[in-house]
Parts: C-alpha cells; structure tokens; sequence
C-alpha cells in the first residue's frame, strides 16, 4: 500500500511540474467517466449531485487500497507478485494518460514517475523486510517502520505539492481582473433596479455572487491555463479560420450582459440557477466575421483539456438579439478558475450542456449530422432551449408557521423571452396572480411574491409561469433527461 501511494504522489508531483493533466490518478479517474455506462453516470448524478467527483476520487482510492493490500499479502516472501501489480496499474496509468485527448508526449514523465517510484520502494521496503541475522543495530521492525514513516509522509507531501504546482498557472486571474476594470465597455449592463429581488421574503439575490453561482462540470481537473497562454480557434465550415489570443478578445469591444444560467439537469424546484454580469465579445460578431458556410447547422465548441464539448445550433448563435457571449469575465471580476478562467461561453435561454463551455479553446463550425457533442452521445437532447420555470423559495418546503397571512414567493425564469405572469394557487383554489419583480430583461430571471391566507392544517401552494408570449409553463411532470424537467413546483407546510 505504501509503495501504491508513493507511485500515487510521485505521479502527481511530476505532473504538477510539468503538465497537470497528466496525472495517472486524474486520467484514470477521467478514464473512468469517459468510458462509464449511462445508467452509472445517472445514477452517480443522482445521487451523488455536486459531490460526484470527490466520491467517484475516493471510490478509486478505496479499489487501489484494496487491490495494494492484496498484492502486498501474497508479496510477503518475494517481492515478484508486488511488482507484478504495481506493473499492471502502471500501465493503466500510462494508457489513460497516453489516450486522453489533449495528450503530448511529455505527459508520459508523470506515468513513468509513478511506475519508477511504486516498484522502488516495494523492493527497498520489502528488501528492508526480509529477516537479517541480528546486529547490533537498530532492529528489523524499528528500521522498517521509520522507512514506512518515510515514504508515507514522502508521499503525501508529493502529492500535496503537485496539487500545488498544478494549480500555480490561474495566477494571471488577478491581471484580468485588472485589466478588465480598466477597459471601456461598447455595452453596459444596466444597474439592477431596487424591486428586482425579495431577499427578505426569500429569494435569492438578484445576482448571485461567485461563491454561490452553482457549478457544474465533468473536470476532474480545473484545467489551469494562463490567459496569455490561451488561444481560440475558431474554424471548419468557415470562409476564413480565425485564431484569437486573449489580447485580441480584449482589443474587441467588451460587452456586458447580465445572464441567468441554467443546468438541464436542475430538478423542478431545484438549485442549479444562478445569475451574473458576465462581460466579453459579442460570439455573434465574431462567427459573422469568421464568415458560417451555408448548411452548417452546429457550432462545436471544446474545452482545453479536449475532456469536454458542447453543441449549439448557429441560428441560436447568429439571432441578433440572443447575446450570446464569449466571457472573460463575472460579476467585476476575471472569470473564477471553476467557472471558465480564462474564456467561456455563454448563451442565455440554451442548457449549459449545449452552450456554456468552459475554457473554451475551439470552436468548430460543423453540423449536427457530423458530430456529436458530449451529452448528445450520452442520450441527452440535441437543442437544449430552455424550459419556462418557477420555483417557490418561502415557505420552505414541511416547514411550519403560524396561521394567517403567509408570505410566498420564489423565481421564475423563461430565456431568453422574459417572464410576464406568475400565479400561486393554495390547495385546491383558483390561481392567483403574484406580484412581479421590476424586470431586468428576457435573459434573466424573475422574482416574485403574494401571500396566502390559511388556517391551521397542512397545506399546498403551487406556481406556475407564463412567458412573454403568453405560453404558460406546462404542468406535465418530466424528468431532467433528455433535455430538461418539467410540471409545476409545489410546497408543502404547516400552519398553526
Ligand atoms: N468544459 C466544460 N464546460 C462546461 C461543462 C463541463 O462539464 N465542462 N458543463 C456545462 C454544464 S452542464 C453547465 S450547466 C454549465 C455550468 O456552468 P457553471 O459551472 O459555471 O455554473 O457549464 C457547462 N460548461
Ligand atoms: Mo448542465
């Protein structure tokens, strides 16, 4: 087991140093999620949520300590089927690397690391293990522990500092930041209104700072990459490939607009909404610049880690008015490392899964004929247009409260047409109309609020939404799969 976790955090270290992906651990773990069956990735989403990652982290630790511990029994007289073993993972290590599509032939060093490490120390320690004729030194069994104390410690350290290292490379945020205080804006983000939100009475802030802003990826890695590092490519079915560096997106005029996100995978009551002002290049200027060929449909866009794709339909992109974004930047600052740093895409009324790539470093313009993004392979729905929603945030759902007038209220949101109606309902009664926050714009969500009067007894409210062309949220019940849920949130609570 020692010798595992010393293959384990000289792997790391290695990869810090020279290319953080090219950790055996991550891209086995990366392996492991390109390669999982549908059902699994479903079920690990479900229930799991956010945390999948980390559980899916732990889960191959806990393999790794089981299968180490079983080479290390049946390695107590030679050290051969130990060997053996760490040769295996070795080489698994080296062909998740070797396979994993931003790979260069430098990434094999952490591979290599790891193997080089792992059957090291088995022989050193098994060598240090073997029964000695008595001396007047140190016994076996002391010796051995402090080599144990060793490598164990070695090892965390290692690792602990290729994390560090791998990290290192998001220090440019802060020159963003600054740079971006610095610049013009061709477009400004008007100043949300007062009236826009009712934190009071529950719902969220109107903008939802970073820290909050829900967060959704399949990186098991941050990919870490300077902006004077970055560049876009933006090519296939276009009258003139274009490559952009991050100072040629600064040069262009920066725009901002303030968006609300949404996952597909967002429940019917659920908690994956947020809302920023994002800043960047108009995606529409920049795609007509580029010059779209006739039946292209598709635009694919591919984080730097090439781990990840999305989709998105070009009418969506070349709609004049949809604002879809290039963003370098969120709420004031340069984008959060977890959110895009250094570019991402953003396109208001479309899934995240069909739009919103973080770290954007290609766009190829293709069709849907052509190819297919990541979740479409995975049976989820090829278009991703947003589904009219409403949530209730107070009263909280089995909570309880006094008799008498209760306050209601939550969100609802219908990109990129806006929200013009709300109505709650108490059990079975007619609906009513709630008051609507002052509106932002079409991109973003809507606060709401209105009160019910009950008596004591547990009790419903539900609500449901109408968009700006007058079509109300649908009430049929649909799960997230295949491209979004659908029916009308309720809550139930107790007065007394
Ligand atoms: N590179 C990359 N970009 C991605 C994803 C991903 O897994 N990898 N997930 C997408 C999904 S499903 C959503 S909902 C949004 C979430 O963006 P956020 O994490 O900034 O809220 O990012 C999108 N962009
Ligand atoms: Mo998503």
């Amino acid at each position: 087991m020692l010798s595992v976790a010393a293959a384990l955090g000289a792997g790391h270290l290695v990869a810090g140093l020279v290319s953080p992906a090219s950790s055996p651990f991550l891209a086995v773990g990366n392996g492991a999620i390109a390669l999982a069956p549908q059902w699994l990735v479903e079920f690990a989403k479900s229930a799991f949520g956010t945390a999948d990652k980390p559980v899916l982290l732990a889960g191959m630790a806990l393999v790794l300590a089981a299968a180490a511990a079983g080479a290390g029994l049946a390695s107590r007289a030679r050290p051969q089927p130990g060997v053996r073993a760490i040769t295996a993972l070795g080489l698994l290590g080296f062909a998740a690397v070797a396979l994993s599509p931003a790979f260069t032939p430098v990434d094999l060093l952490a591979p290599a690391a790891s193997a080089g490490a792992g059957i090291l120390v088995l022989r050193r320690l098994h060598a240090l293990a073997q029964p000695r004729p008595a001396t007047a030194g140190p016994g076996r069994r002391s010796v051995l522990a402090g080599a144990s104390g060793v490598v164990a410690f070695g090892a965390l350290a290692a690792g602990g500092l290729g994390q560090l290292l791998g990290g290192r490379l998001t220090g440019s945020r802060d020159e963003v930041t600054a740079a971006l205080r610095g610049l013009p804006r061709a477009e400004r983000a008007p100043a949300v209104p007062a009236g826009a939100a009712f934190p009071d009475q529950g719902t969220p802030t109107f903008l939802t700072s970073n820290a909050d802003f829900y967060r959704i990826d399949t990186a098991l890695r941050i990919p870490t990459q300077t902006a004077a590092d970055w560049s876009l490519r933006i090519h296939g079915m276009v009258g003139r490939e274009l490559v952009l560096t991050f100072d040629d997106l600064l040069a262009r005029p920066l725009v901002e607009r303030t968006i609300t996100m949404i996952c597909v995978s967002n429940e019917v009551g659920g908690e994956y909404v947020s809302t920023a002002d994002f800043v960047g290049v108009d995606l529409r200027a920049i795609l007509l610049e580029a010059g779209i060929a006739p039946g292209a449909d598709q635009v694919l866009s591919t984080s730097s880690d090439g781990l990840w794709t999305a989709g998105t339909p070009v009418d969506v992109l070349l709609e004049p008015d949809r604002g879809a974004l290039l963003a370098v930047g969120m709420n004031g600052e340069a984008l959060p490392p977890e959110h895009g740093f250094p570019v991402r895409m953003v396109v208001p009324g479309l899934y995240g899964y069909v739009s919103a790539t973080k770290w954007v470093t290609d766009l190829e313009v293709t069709t849907f004929g052509a190819k297919q993004a990541y979740w479409l392979q995975r049976g989820w729905g090829e278009r991703g247009p947003v589904k009219t929603q409403s949530r209730i945030d107070a009263p909280r759902g089995y909570g309880s409260t006094p008799a008498g007038r209760v306050a209601v209220a939550g969100i609802a949101w219908s990109p990129p047409r806006g929200v013009s109606r709300v109505e709650v309902r108490l059990d079975d009664g007619p609906w009513a109309d709630a008051e609507l926050a002052t509106e932002v714009g079409g991109r973003t969500w809507r606060m709401w609020r209105t009160s019910v009067d009950v008596v004591p007894g547990s009790h419903v409210v539900a609500v449901r939404a109408t968009d700006a062309d007058g079509t109300t949220q649908t009430e049929e019940r649909a799960d997230v799969l295949p491209d979004g849920a659908t029916g009308y949130h309720s809550v139930v609570f107790t007065a007394s």
